[in-house]
């Protein structure tokens, strides 16, 4: 028997086209073994948090289902990013795509290479707010529902891409 896991992937692109690169790497994703694309969220544009010497950032949520361990699904993400010429450069700097495993079911993990539910899910509006588009109904382990982290977190720039 073949376990059905729920997870969700952020998408992020700010160089090289970043629309084409969301678009792209939701295609790489959908494509891979023992991955079910389930929802996709819009796409949406804000100005980057943290270092701010860079372009602004295209978002996305991707829900899917998946039979991969969590490490298995760290991985494929990985392979993605670097199919997508993805250059290891400064810490929060620019980048042509960035998937980050944000959770995978109910289930919180502590390894030294992968932290879930992530830790940017609970203040970062380019999270949060495409998150809650395809999953209203969202808990997320040890921080409650994704209405309650929504009321703290400010748009900050974050708009939904024409
Ligand atoms: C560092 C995020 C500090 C928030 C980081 C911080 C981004 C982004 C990064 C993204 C936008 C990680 N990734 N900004 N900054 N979108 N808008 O995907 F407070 S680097
Ligand atoms: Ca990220
Ligand atoms: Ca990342």
């Amino acid at each position: 028997m073949t376990p059905s896991i729920v997870a969700y992937i952020g998408v992020g692109s700010n160089l090289h086209d970043p629309c084409t690169q969301v678009k792209q790497a939701r295609i790489a994703l959908k494509s891979a073994e023992k991955i079910i694309e389930t929802r996709f969220s819009s796409l949406y544009s804000s100005p980057p948090m943290g270092p701010k010497n860079q372009p602004d950032y295209i978002n996305a949520v991707m829900a899917i289902v998946t039979s991969l361990s969590p490490m298995e699904l760290l991985r494929c993400l990985q392979v993605i990013e670097n199919n997508q010429g993805r250059v290891r450069e400064q810490h929060w700097g620019s980048r042509t795509l960035d998937l980050d495993l944000l959770l995978y079911d109910q289930r919180q993990i502590n390894l030294p290479d992968l932290i879930v539910p992530h830790k940017g899910i609970k203040d970062r509006a380019f999270v949060l707010y495409p998150l809650q588009e395809i999953a209203p109904e969202l808990m997320i382990p040890s921080l409650g529902s994704i209405d309650d982290l929504i009321t703290s977190c400010p748009l900050s720039g974050l708009k939904k891409h024409p």
